[in-house]
């Protein structure tokens, strides 16, 4: 990174230090301080995938991506193509970037695994400046609330949760809506399994153990329709439904966001498009034409 760049870096770290000072003494929650992103973006609710070729000098391409973009977007997302090559670091250097363009950043690393190894990599996660990251409901309920729990009192108001409900890409459907028989209440004497489909216990686990947002494929309007239903009729709780998979993977954007998606998650038609610039600035537009659905 040059000295030039740096140094607007760390003007952007001051900003960025100011603005969460003045607002108010209580501490944003990550849904809060991604709403306030949204604003302070021309109501952009765009999260870049930041899904570079790792190459390279791949922290510079990446910040210089954010430098780029910054006022496109609300967010950005980071997975395994930035992860693994990289040092922590490093992804601190990059997440310390986008948050003095006021961005949010979200860790999608799909967390999986037993509670006591999810709470040491949310802590690392926390110490490399992430906001937020990607879980998977598999994992069962007690484990995603112990987990959620624990993101929850880490960091500056907490690190969110964004759980799995029904993926975006083709094969989703043979696991996410594979037909699964669970003991309920609504079951009778003769049967005491019913049936669902696995993406409803999800989304049920999702909102029972207060995950801040969940992830419904793009190229699935139909379901993110359904979620939009259920997550709407909560009394308490906002809940954020972000869809990647337009564009590249062939899902409309504009038919995400009426079918209920609050943010849309977009890499690949941005970063390879011929005008970055231009396929960002085209998306915050549409994006921010589709009021929130909590407004
Ligand atoms: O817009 P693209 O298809 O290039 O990128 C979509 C991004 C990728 O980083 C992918 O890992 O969204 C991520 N993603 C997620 C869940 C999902 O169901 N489908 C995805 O494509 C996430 N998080």
């Amino acid at each position: 990174m040059s000295d030039e760049s740096k140094r607007d870096h760390n003007q952007g770290e001051d900003r960025h230090a100011r603005g969460f000072m003045s607002t108010s003494t209580s501490i944003p929650t990550f849904l809060k301080r991604l709403s306030r992103s949204v604003e302070e973006h021309d109501g952009s609710r765009v999260v870049l995938a930041l899904d570079l070729e790792p190459r390279d000098t791949l922290v510079d391409r990446v910040c210089s991506t954010i430098d780029a973009l910054a006022c496109y977007i609300c967010g950005i997302k980071i997975n395994m193509h930035l992860l693994l090559p990289s040092s922590m670091y490093d992804i601190k250097y990059v997440n310390d970037h986008a948050h003095s363009y006021g961005l949010q950043s979200i860790a999608d690393i799909k967390l999986n695994d037993i509670p006591s190894t999810n709470k040491v990599a949310i802590d690392s996660l926390t110490d490399s400046g992430f906001d937020a990251f990607t879980i998977n409901p598999i994992i069962g309920l007690d484990a995603l609330n112990d987990t959620i729990n624990h993101a929850h009192s880490r960091g500056v108001g907490g690190m969110g949760a964004i759980a799995l409900v029904y993926m975006s890409h083709k094969s989703a459907e043979s696991s996410y809506g594979m037909q699964v028989k669970v003991a309920s209440e609504r079951a009778s004497n003769q049967d005491p399994l019913s049936s669902t489909k696995l993406y409803r216990i999800f989304l049920e686990w999702a909102l029972a153990s207060d995950a801040d947002g969940i992830v419904v494929g793009a190229t699935r309007p139909e379901i993110i329709m359904e979620c939009r239903e259920i997550v709407g009729k909560q009394k308490h709780r906002i809940t954020a439904i972000f869809s990647p998979g337009s564009g590249a993977q062939g899902g409309d954007p504009s038919i995400a966001l009426r079918s209920g998606a609050d943010y849309i998650i977009v890499g690949r038609s941005i970063l390879y498009s011929n005008d970055p610039v231009k396929e960002a600035s085209r998306l915050a537009k549409i994006s921010s034409s589709y009021p929130p659905a909590w407004a």
